[in-house]
């Protein structure tokens, strides 16, 4: 008993979920454009922002963040709302990413 409280009382501290920010491959946003939200948004080098944007147009897909739920949802609305502001369709989601 004073065992399993202990083990308890040890494990509480809880990570914090973590949620990976993806951008989508799509026909028609240009590389130029996912060239800037990424380094707009995710705060990568223009080099790093080329390479991921260039690994979305080839595998359809690329994981460019990682957050908390927060601000995971933030970057979403953040680079869909420029994207649309700027006639582009790019999409940005969110998935849970798993231990
Ligand atoms: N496939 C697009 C094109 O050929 C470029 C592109 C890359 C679009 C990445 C979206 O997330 C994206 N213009």
């Amino acid at each position: 008993m004073v065992d399993s409280l202990k083990e308890v009382t040890k494990n509480k501290t809880k990570k914090p979920n973590l949620f990976q920010v993806l951008l989508l491959n799509d026909d028609y946003t240009t590389m130029e454009f996912v060239v800037e939200v990424i380094r707009r948004f995710f705060g990568k080098s223009n080099e790093a922002a080329h390479a991921l944007m260039l690994k979305i147009h080839i595998e359809g897909e690329a994981v460019c963040g990682v957050y908390s739920h927060d601000v995971a949802q933030t970057k979403v609305s953040q680079v869909i709302d420029f994207s649309r502001k700027n006639d582009q369709p790019l999409m940005c989601v969110i998935r849970e990413l798993r231990e």
